[in-house]
């Protein structure tokens, strides 16, 4: 392990004006967004589709860091038989690749579920490595509901978390930490802070315990928003300032990056939201996205599968990744997006 090393993977990963394309959608979720569109998942799709969010040129070269891949892509060519880890190395953005297994529901613990993919990871993240992958990613999933989380769904994906990171900074490989608390409830946004709360600050405990050092690593948190079906909405200033406040609270001064997940949030909340986290500022992390569906709903839409939309597909792709790439500095406006429509 050469910490120097990951810490300038990591750095690379949240550059200025940058963020992270999560592509890591498993077999069973891009069929449910292919669904959505009418279109068939096959291998072959799935190839064609990711092969041109990868050469959306302008996006890629100037506002996506990295690519987060699932584990079939990492091992996919191109029509032209060009591996598609190239075709991201070439656009100057890191491959990365997801790592878990999905989740299982925890025993004992109706309503919640633990990450699962610990065994053999040291074995996998090897290969991962020989494959092209400079980052790695986890993804813990909290609910919020009646009696829920509980302290043993808080606390074994937070260890399960450390463990993932402790063998992927083991590897050389920069770890994304990513602790989302979801936003399908009636919650408000008070108690997603308090979740999001607690969940920061035991992840950063189970680090600690780990011996993991943060200084190669990235953490990928939910903001703190309002519950999908709460009948109060929390202002685009109070998401702001409430989620600057539980990362100040939380996470060591030691992380070079922080990149939120989208969660489920409108293509222009997600934006809107990272905007004015980065105009409030004045904490030491760079602040950016690693957006799946915020970057992805707009050229899913427009490409529909035929190639002849390909050239569409890639301007919403590329308008989403400019848009956002303004917003990780705090220099978005509403008007651009009404401009481009
Ligand atoms: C790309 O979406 C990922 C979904 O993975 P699964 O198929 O295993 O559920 C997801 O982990 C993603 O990387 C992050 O949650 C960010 O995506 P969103 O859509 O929340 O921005």
């Amino acid at each position: 392990m050469n910490l120097a090393e990951l810490h300038k993977v990591a750095l690379a990963m949240v550059a200025p004006g940058k963020g992270i394309l999560a592509a890591d959608e498993s077999t069973g979720t891009i069929k449910k967004r292919f669904e959505a569109i009418g279109v068939e998942s096959t291998a072959d799709t799935r190839r064609d589709y990711r092969e041109l969010l990868f050469r959306s040129a302008d996006a890629m070269r100037h506002h996506i860091s990295g690519v987060i891949l699932y584990d079939e892509t990492i091992r996919q060519s191109a029509k032209d038989g060009t591996p598609l880890v190239k075709i991201i190395e070439q656009t100057g953005a890191l491959p990365g690749i997801k790592v878990d297994k999905g989740t299982k529901p925890l025993p004992f613990s109706p309503g919640e579920v633990i990450t699962e993919g610990l065994d053999g990871l040291r074995d996998r993240l090897i290969e991962y490595r020989n494959h092209g992958a400079k980052f790695a990613k986890w993804r813990a999933v909290i609910d919020i509901g009646a009696g829920i989380p509980s302290h043993d769904c808080v606390n074994a994906n937070a260890q399960a978390l450390a463990r993932y990171a402790a063998l992927s900074v083991e590897e050389g490989i920069v770890p994304i930490v990513e602790p989302e608390v979801l936003m399908d409830g009636d919650h408000d946004a008070e108690r997603c802070y308090l979740v999001t709360e607690w969940l920061l600050k035991s992840v950063y405990e189970q680090l600690y315990y780990a011996r993991v050092p943060l200084e190669g690593t990235v953490l990928k948190p939910n903001m703190v928003v309002s519950g999908k079906k709460c009948a109060t909405r929390a202002s685009v200033e109070e998401v702001a300032e409430k989620t600057l406040r539980v990362l100040k609270a939380c996470v060591p001064v030691a992380v070079p990056g922080i990149a939120f997940l989208s969660g489920g949030q409108s293509d222009e909340e997600a934006t809107a939201h990272l905007d004015a986290i980065n105009r409030i500022g004045g904490v030491p992390w760079k602040l950016t996205f690693s957006y799946g569906r915020a970057l992805q709903a707009a050229p899913q839409k427009a490409w529909a599968g035929r190639p002849e939309n390909v050239g569409r597909a890639q301007m919403a792709f590329t308008h989403r990744a400019r848009m956002n790439g303004l917003a990780a500095l705090g220099q978005w406006k509403a008007e651009l997006e009404k401009k481009a429509a």
